[in-house]
Protein backbone atom coordinates (compact mmCIF):
# COMPACT_ATOMS: atom_id res chain seq x y z
CA UNK A 1 0.00 0.00 0.00
CA UNK A 2 1.46 3.57 -0.96
CA UNK A 3 0.99 6.22 1.27
CA UNK A 4 1.35 10.16 0.99
CA UNK A 5 3.70 11.75 3.74
CA UNK A 6 3.00 14.75 5.45
CA UNK A 7 5.47 17.05 5.03
CA UNK A 8 7.98 16.36 7.19
CA UNK A 9 7.18 13.43 8.95
CA UNK A 10 9.95 10.30 9.35
CA UNK A 11 10.49 9.20 5.30
CA UNK A 12 11.47 5.68 7.39
CA UNK A 13 8.65 4.06 8.94
CA UNK A 14 9.61 0.29 8.99
CA UNK A 15 13.38 -1.72 8.22
CA UNK A 16 14.42 -5.28 7.98
CA UNK A 17 18.11 -6.43 6.50
CA UNK A 18 20.13 -8.92 7.27
CA UNK A 19 23.84 -9.49 6.87
CA UNK A 20 26.77 -12.23 7.43
CA UNK A 21 29.10 -14.87 6.69
CA UNK A 22 26.76 -16.61 4.68
CA UNK A 23 24.23 -14.75 2.75
CA UNK A 24 23.47 -16.30 -0.28
CA UNK A 25 22.74 -14.43 -3.79
CA UNK A 26 18.68 -13.55 -3.85
CA UNK A 27 17.11 -13.82 -6.75
CA UNK A 28 14.31 -11.31 -7.40
CA UNK A 29 12.79 -9.70 -4.28
CA UNK A 30 11.28 -13.19 -2.52
CA UNK A 31 14.16 -13.06 0.45
CA UNK A 32 11.77 -15.40 2.32
CA UNK A 33 14.33 -18.34 4.36
CA UNK A 34 17.47 -16.41 3.37
CA UNK A 35 18.99 -14.59 6.17
CA UNK A 36 15.41 -15.44 7.71
CA UNK A 37 13.55 -12.09 6.37
CA UNK A 38 10.27 -12.34 5.60
CA UNK A 39 8.89 -9.01 4.64
CA UNK A 40 5.83 -9.11 6.26
CA UNK A 41 5.53 -5.72 7.69
CA UNK A 42 1.99 -4.45 9.36
CA UNK A 43 3.31 -1.31 9.01
CA UNK A 44 1.99 0.51 6.00
CA UNK A 45 3.66 2.45 3.28
CA UNK A 46 6.43 1.98 0.50
CA UNK A 47 7.82 -1.48 0.09
CA UNK A 48 11.65 -0.60 -1.07
CA UNK A 49 13.91 -3.49 -1.46
CA UNK A 50 17.32 -2.58 0.09
CA UNK A 51 19.91 -3.16 -2.51
CA UNK A 52 23.63 -2.02 -2.60
CA UNK A 53 24.04 -0.80 0.68
CA UNK A 54 26.74 -3.61 1.69
CA UNK A 55 29.26 -1.28 3.24
CA UNK A 56 32.96 -1.02 1.44
CA UNK A 57 34.69 -4.74 2.20
CA UNK A 58 31.70 -6.08 4.45
CA UNK A 59 29.92 -8.64 4.26
CA UNK A 60 26.58 -8.19 2.12
CA UNK A 61 23.56 -6.55 3.33
CA UNK A 62 20.04 -6.63 2.04
CA UNK A 63 16.54 -6.77 2.69
CA UNK A 64 13.64 -4.00 2.77
CA UNK A 65 12.87 -0.97 4.12
CA UNK A 66 9.03 0.49 4.68
CA UNK A 67 8.71 4.25 3.38
CA UNK A 68 6.39 7.22 4.30
CA UNK A 69 6.64 7.65 0.22
CA UNK A 70 8.23 6.17 -2.88
CA UNK A 71 10.28 9.54 -2.15
CA UNK A 72 10.94 8.83 0.93
CA UNK A 73 12.05 5.56 0.07
CA UNK A 74 14.96 6.49 -2.16
CA UNK A 75 16.01 9.29 0.17
CA UNK A 76 16.70 7.07 2.98
CA UNK A 77 18.38 4.88 0.25
CA UNK A 78 20.78 7.31 -0.57
CA UNK A 79 21.09 8.14 3.08
CA UNK A 80 21.89 4.11 3.97
CA UNK A 81 24.79 4.73 1.34
CA UNK A 82 25.97 8.09 1.64
CA UNK A 83 26.42 7.53 5.72
CA UNK A 84 26.04 3.47 6.69
CA UNK A 85 22.84 4.24 8.68
CA UNK A 86 19.37 3.04 8.29
CA UNK A 87 17.46 4.78 10.62
CA UNK A 88 13.66 3.78 10.98
CA UNK A 89 11.85 7.69 13.00
CA UNK A 90 13.54 10.78 13.96
CA UNK A 91 15.68 12.78 15.97
CA UNK A 92 14.16 15.61 18.19
CA UNK A 93 15.92 19.19 19.38
CA UNK A 94 17.85 18.92 15.94
CA UNK A 95 19.53 21.96 16.31
CA UNK A 96 20.94 21.98 19.93
CA UNK A 97 22.44 18.39 18.48
CA UNK A 98 23.54 19.98 15.65
CA UNK A 99 25.03 22.39 17.58
CA UNK A 100 26.80 19.73 19.86
CA UNK A 101 28.40 18.17 17.22
CA UNK A 102 29.93 21.14 15.79
CA UNK A 103 29.53 20.00 12.41
CA UNK A 104 31.50 22.25 9.53
CA UNK A 105 29.76 24.34 7.44
CA UNK A 106 30.06 22.60 4.54
CA UNK A 107 28.61 19.50 6.35
CA UNK A 108 25.61 21.50 7.41
CA UNK A 109 24.63 22.94 4.15
CA UNK A 110 24.72 19.56 3.12
CA UNK A 111 20.85 19.57 1.36
CA UNK A 112 20.69 15.60 2.74
CA UNK A 113 21.45 16.11 6.08
CA UNK A 114 18.84 13.12 7.10
CA UNK A 115 18.85 12.39 10.31
CA UNK A 116 20.55 9.00 9.46
CA UNK A 117 23.61 11.23 8.04
CA UNK A 118 23.51 13.08 11.80
CA UNK A 119 23.75 9.79 13.38
CA UNK A 120 26.32 8.61 11.69
CA UNK A 121 27.66 12.26 11.97
CA UNK A 122 27.60 11.66 15.87
CA UNK A 123 29.53 8.38 16.07
CA UNK A 124 32.23 9.47 13.35
CA UNK A 125 32.48 12.13 16.19
CA UNK A 126 32.33 10.65 19.28
CA UNK A 127 32.25 6.90 18.75
CA UNK A 128 29.21 5.69 20.68
CA UNK A 129 29.47 8.30 23.15
CA UNK A 130 27.57 10.24 20.11
CA UNK A 131 24.61 7.91 20.24
CA UNK A 132 24.29 9.18 24.43
CA UNK A 133 23.66 12.72 22.61
CA UNK A 134 20.46 11.39 20.91
CA UNK A 135 17.33 12.34 21.89
CA UNK A 136 14.68 11.14 19.66
CA UNK A 137 12.16 7.74 18.61
CA UNK A 138 14.49 5.71 16.13
CA UNK A 139 15.74 2.50 15.84
CA UNK A 140 18.95 2.33 13.53
CA UNK A 141 21.46 0.01 12.60
CA UNK A 142 24.88 1.32 11.37
CA UNK A 143 26.77 -0.49 9.27
CA UNK A 144 30.21 -0.51 7.75
CA UNK A 145 32.17 -1.04 11.40
CA UNK A 146 34.84 -3.65 10.66
CA UNK A 147 32.93 -6.63 12.29
CA UNK A 148 29.63 -6.40 12.16
CA UNK A 149 26.40 -4.16 12.08
CA UNK A 150 25.39 -1.64 15.72
CA UNK A 151 22.36 -1.84 16.45
CA UNK A 152 20.53 1.23 18.17
CA UNK A 153 17.94 1.75 20.01
CA UNK A 154 16.13 5.12 21.82
CA UNK A 155 16.06 5.77 25.51
CA UNK A 156 12.73 4.24 25.70
CA UNK A 157 12.80 1.75 23.05
CA UNK A 158 9.89 3.26 21.39
CA UNK A 159 10.77 2.00 18.47
CA UNK A 160 10.77 -1.81 18.41
CA UNK A 161 14.52 -3.68 17.16
CA UNK A 162 14.00 -7.45 16.56
CA UNK A 163 17.35 -9.36 15.96
CA UNK A 164 17.89 -13.38 15.32
CA UNK A 165 21.26 -14.43 14.62
CA UNK A 166 22.21 -18.24 14.13
CA UNK A 167 25.23 -19.66 12.06
CA UNK A 168 24.27 -18.25 8.62
CA UNK A 169 24.23 -14.66 9.82
CA UNK A 170 21.96 -12.07 11.38
CA UNK A 171 18.93 -10.49 10.72
CA UNK A 172 17.24 -7.25 12.08
CA UNK A 173 14.02 -5.55 12.35
CA UNK A 174 11.54 -3.00 13.38
CA UNK A 175 8.90 -5.86 13.56
CA UNK A 176 9.16 -9.14 15.10
CA UNK A 177 6.62 -10.90 12.65
CA UNK A 178 9.31 -10.20 9.81
CA UNK A 179 12.43 -12.74 11.45
CA UNK A 180 12.19 -15.76 10.57
CA UNK A 181 14.62 -17.44 12.80
CA UNK A 182 15.90 -21.22 11.86
CA UNK A 183 15.83 -22.86 15.27
CA UNK A 184 18.69 -25.16 14.52
CA UNK A 185 20.99 -23.13 14.35
CA UNK A 186 20.13 -19.94 16.33
CA UNK A 187 21.46 -18.52 18.73
CA UNK A 188 19.70 -17.99 22.67
CA UNK A 189 21.38 -15.67 24.28
CA UNK A 190 22.32 -12.56 23.09
CA UNK A 191 24.06 -9.65 25.64
CA UNK A 192 21.79 -6.24 25.40
CA UNK A 193 18.51 -8.12 24.13
CA UNK A 194 16.07 -10.41 25.64
CA UNK A 195 13.91 -12.87 24.24
CA UNK A 196 10.71 -12.17 22.70
CA UNK A 197 8.37 -14.69 24.20
CA UNK A 198 6.14 -17.09 21.83
CA UNK A 199 8.71 -16.93 19.20
CA UNK A 200 11.79 -19.01 18.07
CA UNK A 201 15.00 -17.31 17.95
CA UNK A 202 14.05 -13.90 18.29
CA UNK A 203 15.56 -11.03 20.53
CA UNK A 204 14.49 -7.54 21.23
CA UNK A 205 17.00 -5.31 21.49
CA UNK A 206 16.51 -3.29 24.94
CA UNK A 207 16.10 0.21 25.13
CA UNK A 208 18.80 3.36 25.52
CA UNK A 209 21.53 0.28 23.72
CA UNK A 210 23.93 0.46 21.07
CA UNK A 211 24.73 -3.72 20.59
CA UNK A 212 27.17 -4.37 18.12
CA UNK A 213 27.14 -7.97 16.71
CA UNK A 214 30.56 -8.95 16.38
CA UNK A 215 31.35 -12.21 14.22
CA UNK A 216 27.67 -13.47 14.88
CA UNK A 217 27.45 -15.14 18.23
CA UNK A 218 29.01 -12.06 20.62
CA UNK A 219 28.34 -8.93 21.22
CA UNK A 220 29.50 -5.36 22.54
CA UNK A 221 26.75 -3.33 24.71
CA UNK A 222 26.96 0.01 25.40
CA UNK A 223 23.96 1.74 27.65
CA UNK A 224 23.11 5.25 26.55
CA UNK A 225 20.65 6.23 29.28
CA UNK A 226 19.94 5.02 32.74
CA UNK A 227 16.48 6.89 34.26
CA UNK A 228 17.66 8.86 36.93
CA UNK A 229 17.80 7.06 40.68
CA UNK A 230 18.16 10.20 42.35
CA UNK A 231 15.46 12.93 43.42
CA UNK A 232 16.10 16.26 43.71
CA UNK A 233 15.90 18.90 46.20
CA UNK A 234 14.39 21.99 44.20
CA UNK A 235 11.68 23.94 45.32
CA UNK A 236 7.85 23.07 44.03
CA UNK A 237 8.03 26.42 41.96
CA UNK A 238 11.00 25.88 40.34
CA UNK A 239 10.02 22.01 39.15
CA UNK A 240 6.75 23.38 37.94
CA UNK A 241 8.27 26.40 35.78
CA UNK A 242 11.03 23.30 34.81
CA UNK A 243 8.29 21.10 33.45
CA UNK A 244 6.62 23.38 31.39
CA UNK A 245 9.45 24.76 29.91
CA UNK A 246 10.79 21.27 28.68
CA UNK A 247 7.27 20.02 28.16
CA UNK A 248 6.53 23.14 25.69
CA UNK A 249 9.85 22.34 23.96
CA UNK A 250 9.25 18.38 23.70
CA UNK A 251 5.46 19.29 22.05
CA UNK A 252 7.47 22.02 20.23
CA UNK A 253 9.95 19.92 18.50
CA UNK A 254 7.34 17.32 17.74
CA UNK A 255 4.87 19.58 15.86
CA UNK A 256 4.40 19.21 12.02
CA UNK A 257 2.22 21.09 9.86
CA UNK A 258 -1.72 19.52 9.92
CA UNK A 259 -0.87 17.63 12.90
CA UNK A 260 -3.43 15.93 15.72
CA UNK A 261 -3.38 15.78 19.09
CA UNK A 262 -5.76 12.88 20.41
CA UNK A 263 -7.64 14.34 23.16
CA UNK A 264 -9.27 12.94 26.02
CA UNK A 265 -9.42 16.01 27.86
CA UNK A 266 -7.69 15.05 31.08
CA UNK A 267 -4.75 17.22 32.02
CA UNK A 268 -2.12 15.22 30.13
CA UNK A 269 -3.50 15.49 26.70
CA UNK A 270 -5.17 19.25 27.46
CA UNK A 271 -1.26 20.10 28.33
CA UNK A 272 -0.16 19.17 25.06
CA UNK A 273 -2.92 20.38 22.94
CA UNK A 274 -2.56 23.82 25.23
CA UNK A 275 1.02 23.97 24.56
CA UNK A 276 1.03 23.51 21.09
CA UNK A 277 -1.43 25.85 20.58
CA UNK A 278 0.47 28.34 21.60
CA UNK A 279 3.23 27.28 18.35
CA UNK A 280 0.37 26.99 15.76
CA UNK A 281 -3.04 25.86 15.41
CA UNK A 282 -3.83 22.33 15.99
CA UNK A 283 -6.46 19.83 15.42
CA UNK A 284 -7.71 17.55 18.16
CA UNK A 285 -9.91 14.82 17.92
CA UNK A 286 -11.33 12.72 21.06
CA UNK A 287 -13.13 9.30 19.98
CA UNK A 288 -16.05 7.88 22.34
CA UNK A 289 -18.12 5.08 22.06
CA UNK A 290 -21.94 4.11 23.23
CA UNK A 291 -20.70 2.83 26.18
CA UNK A 292 -18.86 5.95 27.15
CA UNK A 293 -16.95 8.94 26.03
CA UNK A 294 -15.37 12.34 27.05
CA UNK A 295 -16.45 14.66 24.37
CA UNK A 296 -17.87 17.20 27.30
CA UNK A 297 -14.32 17.35 28.91
CA UNK A 298 -12.32 17.44 25.14
CA UNK A 299 -14.81 20.29 24.21
CA UNK A 300 -13.61 21.92 26.98
CA UNK A 301 -9.68 21.94 26.36
CA UNK A 302 -10.60 22.39 22.16
CA UNK A 303 -12.23 25.73 22.92
CA UNK A 304 -10.03 27.28 25.38
CA UNK A 305 -6.92 26.26 23.09
CA UNK A 306 -8.75 27.18 19.85
CA UNK A 307 -8.06 24.19 18.08
CA UNK A 308 -10.00 22.44 14.93
CA UNK A 309 -11.85 20.06 16.89
CA UNK A 310 -13.60 16.54 15.52
CA UNK A 311 -15.73 14.28 17.46
CA UNK A 312 -15.45 10.45 16.11
CA UNK A 313 -18.61 8.32 17.33
CA UNK A 314 -17.41 4.91 17.41
CA UNK A 315 -19.13 1.40 18.12
CA UNK A 316 -17.78 -0.17 20.96
CA UNK A 317 -18.43 -3.71 18.90
CA UNK A 318 -15.69 -2.08 16.21
CA UNK A 319 -13.39 -0.57 19.39
CA UNK A 320 -13.22 -4.44 20.62
CA UNK A 321 -12.68 -5.97 16.91
CA UNK A 322 -9.34 -4.22 17.04
CA UNK A 323 -7.70 -6.50 19.34
CA UNK A 324 -6.17 -8.54 16.72
CA UNK A 325 -5.38 -5.15 14.99
CA UNK A 326 -3.36 -4.10 18.14
CA UNK A 327 -1.67 -7.37 19.14
CA UNK A 328 0.04 -7.57 15.40
CA UNK A 329 0.97 -3.70 15.86
CA UNK A 330 2.14 -3.49 19.08
CA UNK A 331 3.28 -7.36 19.64
CA UNK A 332 2.53 -7.24 23.23
CA UNK A 333 0.75 -10.28 25.49
CA UNK A 334 0.29 -8.16 28.11
CA UNK A 335 -3.76 -7.84 27.50
CA UNK A 336 -3.89 -5.09 29.98
CA UNK A 337 -2.02 -2.73 27.90
CA UNK A 338 -3.67 -3.72 24.89
CA UNK A 339 -6.84 -2.78 26.46
CA UNK A 340 -4.99 0.52 26.68
CA UNK A 341 -4.45 0.94 23.53
CA UNK A 342 -7.45 -0.82 21.66
CA UNK A 343 -9.21 2.56 21.49
CA UNK A 344 -6.14 4.37 19.97
CA UNK A 345 -6.01 2.00 17.08
CA UNK A 346 -9.69 1.99 16.96
CA UNK A 347 -9.21 5.44 16.37
CA UNK A 348 -6.33 5.24 13.87
CA UNK A 349 -8.19 2.97 11.58
CA UNK A 350 -11.05 5.57 11.15
CA UNK A 351 -8.64 8.59 10.12
CA UNK A 352 -7.52 8.91 6.62
CA UNK A 353 -3.89 8.68 6.44
CA UNK A 354 -2.04 10.23 6.68
CA UNK A 355 -2.05 12.21 10.04
CA UNK A 356 0.72 13.18 12.38
CA UNK A 357 -0.66 12.58 15.76
CA UNK A 358 0.73 13.92 19.53
CA UNK A 359 -0.79 12.24 22.30
CA UNK A 360 -0.37 12.36 25.98
CA UNK A 361 0.40 8.83 26.41
CA UNK A 362 2.99 7.67 28.80
CA UNK A 363 2.69 10.59 31.57
CA UNK A 364 1.13 8.25 34.05
CA UNK A 365 4.71 5.71 34.41
CA UNK A 366 6.91 9.43 35.87
CA UNK A 367 4.11 10.55 37.83
CA UNK A 368 2.12 7.31 38.93
CA UNK A 369 -0.83 8.45 37.68
CA UNK A 370 -2.23 4.67 37.47
CA UNK A 371 -2.27 4.98 41.37
CA UNK A 372 -4.22 7.61 41.94
CA UNK A 373 -5.89 6.02 45.27
CA UNK A 374 -2.17 5.53 46.85
CA UNK A 375 -2.32 8.74 49.29
CA UNK A 376 1.38 8.39 50.59
CA UNK A 377 4.38 9.69 48.66
CA UNK A 378 7.07 7.04 49.61
CA UNK A 379 4.64 4.23 48.44
CA UNK A 380 4.27 6.27 45.26
CA UNK A 381 7.84 7.09 44.91
CA UNK A 382 8.50 3.02 45.41
CA UNK A 383 6.19 2.28 42.94
CA UNK A 384 7.50 4.48 40.34
CA UNK A 385 10.50 3.51 40.77
CA UNK A 386 9.78 -0.47 40.56
CA UNK A 387 7.65 0.48 37.08
CA UNK A 388 10.07 2.33 35.79
CA UNK A 389 12.92 -0.36 36.34
CA UNK A 390 10.81 -2.60 34.84
CA UNK A 391 10.61 -0.62 31.56
CA UNK A 392 13.16 -1.78 29.14
CA UNK A 393 11.30 -1.18 26.27
CA UNK A 394 7.38 0.46 25.58
CA UNK A 395 5.91 -1.29 22.68
CA UNK A 396 3.13 0.41 23.43
CA UNK A 397 4.45 3.77 21.59
CA UNK A 398 5.49 1.40 18.84
CA UNK A 399 4.92 3.38 15.72
CA UNK A 400 3.33 0.46 14.05
CA UNK A 401 0.42 1.49 16.85
CA UNK A 402 -1.00 4.23 14.25
CA UNK A 403 1.29 3.07 11.64
CA UNK A 404 -0.70 0.69 10.24
CA UNK A 405 -3.14 2.71 9.28
CA UNK A 406 -0.22 4.78 7.50
CA UNK A 407 -0.10 7.48 10.49
CA UNK A 408 3.04 8.87 12.56
CA UNK A 409 2.51 9.19 16.53
CA UNK A 410 4.47 10.62 18.56
CA UNK A 411 5.07 11.02 22.42
CA UNK A 412 6.05 14.38 24.11
CA UNK A 413 5.83 12.60 27.78
CA UNK A 414 8.52 10.53 26.90
CA UNK A 415 10.61 13.17 25.45
CA UNK A 416 14.09 12.34 27.16
CA UNK A 417 14.51 15.69 28.79
CA UNK A 418 10.68 15.67 30.14
CA UNK A 419 11.04 12.05 31.16
CA UNK A 420 14.55 13.04 33.03
CA UNK A 421 13.20 15.75 34.93
CA UNK A 422 9.75 14.17 35.71
CA UNK A 423 11.76 10.86 37.84
CA UNK A 424 13.88 13.47 39.48
CA UNK A 425 10.91 14.78 41.05
CA UNK A 426 10.39 14.32 44.17
CA UNK A 427 6.99 12.05 44.98
CA UNK A 428 6.11 15.11 47.13
CA UNK A 429 5.66 17.13 44.10
CA UNK A 430 3.43 13.84 42.56
CA UNK A 431 1.07 14.05 45.27
CA UNK A 432 0.92 17.20 47.31
CA UNK A 433 -1.86 18.70 48.97
CA UNK A 434 -3.73 15.99 48.26
CA UNK A 435 -3.95 16.06 44.83
CA UNK A 436 -1.92 13.53 42.30
CA UNK A 437 0.24 14.65 39.91
CA UNK A 438 0.32 17.98 40.96
CA UNK A 439 3.64 19.25 39.77
CA UNK A 440 2.25 18.75 36.27
CA UNK A 441 -1.41 20.60 36.90
CA UNK A 442 0.07 23.18 38.21
CA UNK A 443 2.64 23.60 35.61
CA UNK A 444 0.15 23.93 33.22
CA UNK A 445 -2.61 25.73 35.35
CA UNK A 446 -2.08 28.76 33.25
CA UNK A 447 -2.91 27.75 30.18
CA UNK A 448 -5.63 25.07 30.78
CA UNK A 449 -9.17 25.88 32.12
CA UNK A 450 -8.93 25.67 35.99
CA UNK A 451 -11.89 22.97 35.70
CA UNK A 452 -9.19 20.50 32.95
CA UNK A 453 -6.18 21.33 34.97
CA UNK A 454 -7.78 19.65 38.14
CA UNK A 455 -9.52 16.85 36.61
CA UNK A 456 -9.03 13.49 37.74
CA UNK A 457 -7.88 10.75 35.55
CA UNK A 458 -9.95 8.58 33.43
CA UNK A 459 -8.16 5.68 31.84
CA UNK A 460 -8.34 5.35 28.22
CA UNK A 461 -10.09 2.14 28.57
CA UNK A 462 -12.66 3.56 30.80
CA UNK A 463 -13.30 6.48 29.15
CA UNK A 464 -14.05 4.77 26.16
CA UNK A 465 -15.64 1.90 26.94
CA UNK A 466 -13.18 -0.46 25.50
CA UNK A 467 -12.75 -2.40 28.71
CA UNK A 468 -16.18 -2.72 29.74
CA UNK A 469 -17.21 -3.87 26.32
CA UNK A 470 -14.85 -6.42 26.18
CA UNK A 471 -15.49 -7.87 29.69
CA UNK A 472 -19.25 -8.03 28.87
CA UNK A 473 -18.37 -10.14 25.92
CA UNK A 474 -16.98 -12.63 27.82
CA UNK A 475 -19.18 -12.69 30.65
CA UNK A 476 -21.92 -13.10 28.17
CA UNK A 477 -19.87 -16.52 26.98
CA UNK A 478 -20.21 -17.41 30.85
CA UNK A 479 -16.85 -16.24 32.28
CA UNK A 480 -16.37 -15.54 36.34
CA UNK A 481 -15.73 -12.22 36.50
CA UNK A 482 -12.44 -13.20 38.96
CA UNK A 483 -11.77 -15.21 35.19
CA UNK A 484 -12.03 -12.23 33.28
CA UNK A 485 -8.39 -10.82 33.74
CA UNK A 486 -6.74 -14.18 33.19
CA UNK A 487 -9.01 -14.66 30.04
CA UNK A 488 -8.28 -11.90 28.61
CA UNK A 489 -4.60 -12.33 28.59
CA UNK A 490 -5.25 -15.78 27.43
CA UNK A 491 -7.14 -14.46 24.30
CA UNK A 492 -4.26 -11.84 23.73
CA UNK A 493 -1.44 -14.82 23.50
CA UNK A 494 -3.51 -16.76 21.28
CA UNK A 495 -3.97 -13.69 18.76
CA UNK A 496 -0.16 -13.13 18.76
CA UNK A 497 0.46 -16.35 18.20
CA UNK A 498 -1.63 -15.90 15.00
CA UNK A 499 -0.27 -12.60 14.01
CA UNK A 500 2.88 -12.49 15.03
CA UNK A 501 4.60 -16.11 15.20
CA UNK A 502 1.91 -17.32 12.22
CA UNK A 503 2.51 -14.20 10.61
CA UNK A 504 -1.18 -14.34 10.04
CA UNK A 505 -3.10 -10.67 8.75
CA UNK A 506 -5.09 -9.65 11.45
CA UNK A 507 -7.93 -8.71 9.64
CA UNK A 508 -8.31 -12.44 9.07
CA UNK A 509 -8.44 -13.28 12.27
CA UNK A 510 -12.04 -13.52 14.22
CA UNK A 511 -12.18 -12.78 17.64
CA UNK A 512 -15.59 -15.04 17.83
CA UNK A 513 -13.08 -17.95 17.05
CA UNK A 514 -10.05 -16.95 19.30
CA UNK A 515 -12.76 -16.16 22.31
CA UNK A 516 -14.21 -20.03 21.58
CA UNK A 517 -10.99 -21.98 21.48
CA UNK A 518 -9.74 -20.42 24.39
CA UNK A 519 -12.54 -21.25 26.31
CA UNK A 520 -12.98 -24.29 24.70
CA UNK A 521 -9.32 -25.16 25.85
CA UNK A 522 -9.91 -23.69 29.24
CA UNK A 523 -12.86 -25.83 29.34
CA UNK A 524 -11.55 -29.20 28.21
CA UNK A 525 -8.54 -28.66 30.44
CA UNK A 526 -10.68 -27.99 33.84
CA UNK A 527 -12.95 -30.67 32.96
CA UNK A 528 -10.01 -32.94 32.46
CA UNK A 529 -8.95 -32.06 35.69
CA UNK A 530 -12.15 -32.63 36.94
CA UNK A 531 -12.06 -35.78 35.55
CA UNK A 532 -8.73 -36.43 37.23
CA UNK A 533 -9.92 -35.48 40.72
CA UNK A 534 -13.03 -37.88 40.42
CA UNK A 535 -10.78 -40.74 39.75
P1 LIG B 1 -4.73 7.56 29.21
O1 LIG B 1 -3.75 8.34 30.01
O2 LIG B 1 -6.15 7.66 29.54
O3 LIG B 1 -4.60 7.86 27.66
C1 LIG B 1 -3.39 8.00 27.02
C2 LIG B 1 -3.53 9.04 25.91
O4 LIG B 1 -4.44 8.55 24.91
C3 LIG B 1 -4.14 10.36 26.35
O5 LIG B 1 -3.20 11.22 26.94
C4 LIG B 1 -4.67 10.90 25.04
O6 LIG B 1 -3.66 11.45 24.24
C5 LIG B 1 -5.19 9.63 24.36
N1 LIG B 1 -6.61 9.42 24.64
C6 LIG B 1 -7.16 8.85 25.74
N2 LIG B 1 -8.50 8.80 25.64
C7 LIG B 1 -8.82 9.33 24.45
C8 LIG B 1 -10.04 9.57 23.76
N3 LIG B 1 -11.20 9.22 24.28
N4 LIG B 1 -9.99 10.16 22.55
C9 LIG B 1 -8.82 10.52 22.01
N5 LIG B 1 -7.65 10.32 22.61
C10 LIG B 1 -7.62 9.74 23.81
C11 LIG B 1 -3.12 4.20 30.17
C12 LIG B 1 -4.21 5.17 30.25
O7 LIG B 1 -4.99 5.19 31.15
O8 LIG B 1 -4.25 6.06 29.19
N6 LIG B 1 -1.86 4.74 29.80
C13 LIG B 1 -0.99 5.16 30.86
C14 LIG B 1 -0.20 4.07 31.51
C15 LIG B 1 0.65 3.17 30.69
C16 LIG B 1 1.18 2.09 31.59
N7 LIG B 1 2.10 1.25 30.91
C17 LIG B 1 3.11 0.62 31.50
N8 LIG B 1 3.32 0.70 32.80
N9 LIG B 1 3.92 -0.12 30.73
C18 LIG B 1 -0.13 6.32 30.37
O9 LIG B 1 0.85 6.65 31.03
O10 LIG B 1 -0.53 6.93 29.39
MG1 LIG C 1 -3.15 10.00 30.65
Amino acid sequence: MNVRATAGSPPVRGFAVCGGPDSRDLEGRDLAGVGGLVPAFLQAGTLHPLEDVTPAGGPRVRGWLVGATPDAAATALAAVRRSGVLLCGELYHRERLLDTLELTDAELTDAELTDADIVAAAWQRFGSSGLRLLNGRFAAVLFGTDDGPVLITDHAGSVPLYVSVDGAGWSVATEAKCLRARSASAVTDLAGTRAVARTVGVHQVRGASAVRLRGGRHTDVVRTWVPPQHRSTMAPDESTSRLRAVLDAAVATRLRPQCTVVLSGGVDSGAVTALGSQHQRLHTLTMGTEVSDEFAAARVVAEHAGTDHRELHLPAADVLAALPRTVAAAEIVDAEVVEYLLPLVALMSAVPAPATFLTGYGADIPLGGMHRTLRDPIALDDTIAAEIAEVDVLNEMSPVVGGFAGHWTTHPYWDREVLDLLLQLPASHKLRDGTDKWVLRAAVAGDLPAATARRAKLGVHEGSGSQSAWTAALRERGVAEPDVPAVKNAVVAAIFDEVVTGRRDPEGVDLDEVHDSVLGATRTHQESHQEVAAT
